[in-house]
């Protein structure tokens, strides 16, 4: 482990206990208000406006997967072929980029927090972020409401490691009580509390996690994990969010 990371860990011992406390009861409220998204909510595009998603990857880190990784049934094998392009209507882009960011770990500050919309997907030491231990979340703040296609998340692809607890919620207030949908979430024995998620697990690497977001419409996104296979602290690298201002 290493010093860097010590620290983060010492200085934000006590105020664990509280934060988990708080952390549950928002997690009950979440549990009330959300609903999971369903295909019924993604707008029907016509066919003839449709167009690749322009997304930018990083340089790849690494090749295949270690073969003594205890990761379970529920994970993707990792693909060694390029993913299919996700097609999205014209005029959808990354609407991301300079969005106010907040998280759960109040002792991340606001330059390091500013790295998971910065368009730096590499997997170099000095581009990843460090929340925490257990579950934590970054949110965005896309300024007014976005109709969302999709979404890419680099937690950390310096290695093969799976992430736990992967949850994406959009929700209309910065309090996610309002309006709160499920966008994605592998967490399928409900260990962060947002409720029993049925998508898969993943391996990390340089293409990030694209999710269908269908075009739901919302202001704020929050992006929850829990850990991965190689350590109880939660990375971030890039979060980036597609879409178009909703009409
Ligand atoms: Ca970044
Ligand atoms: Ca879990």
């Amino acid at each position: 482990m290493t010093n860097k990371m010590k620290m983060t860990r010492n200085s934000t011992g006590r105020a664990l206990a509280l934060s988990f406390r708080f952390g549950l009861t928002l997690a009950a409220l979440s549990l009330l208000s959300s609903q999971p998204l369903r295909a019924a909510d993604a707008p029907a595009a016509g066919a003839g406006d449709s167009v690749q998603l322009p997304i930018k990857l990083p340089a790849p880190a690494f090749k295949g997967t270690p073969k003594d990784l205890q990761v379970g049934p529920n994970v993707e094998p990792l693909s060694d072929k390029p993913r299919p392009p996700m097609m999205v209507p014209a005029g959808v882009k990354t609407v991301s980029t300079g969005s106010k960011v907040s998280c759960s770990d109040k002792n991340v500050a606001a330059e390091n927090l500013a790295k998971v919309n910065d368009g730096d997907k590499e997997a170099s030491d000095q581009s990843i972020i460090f929340l925490r231990k257990g579950t934590q979340w970054v949110q965005m703040d896309l300024g007014s409401p976005q109709e969302i296609f999709a979404v890419a998340i680099w937690h950390a692809h310096n290695m093969a490691k799976v992430y736990r607890d992967v949850i994406v919620q959009v929700a209309d207030d910065a309090d996610f009580i309002e309006n709160v949908r499920t966008v994605f979430n592998n967490d399928s024995d409900n260990t962060s509390g947002l409720g029993v998620g049925t998508d898969r697990e993943y391996f990390e690497s340089y293409e990030g996690k694209l999710i269908n977001a269908k075009g739901v419409k919302a202001r704020y996104i929050r992006f929850y994990s829990k850990g991965s296979t190689e350590s109880a602290l939660n990375e971030y690298t890039e979060l980036e969010v597609f879409g178009r201002p909703a009409k």
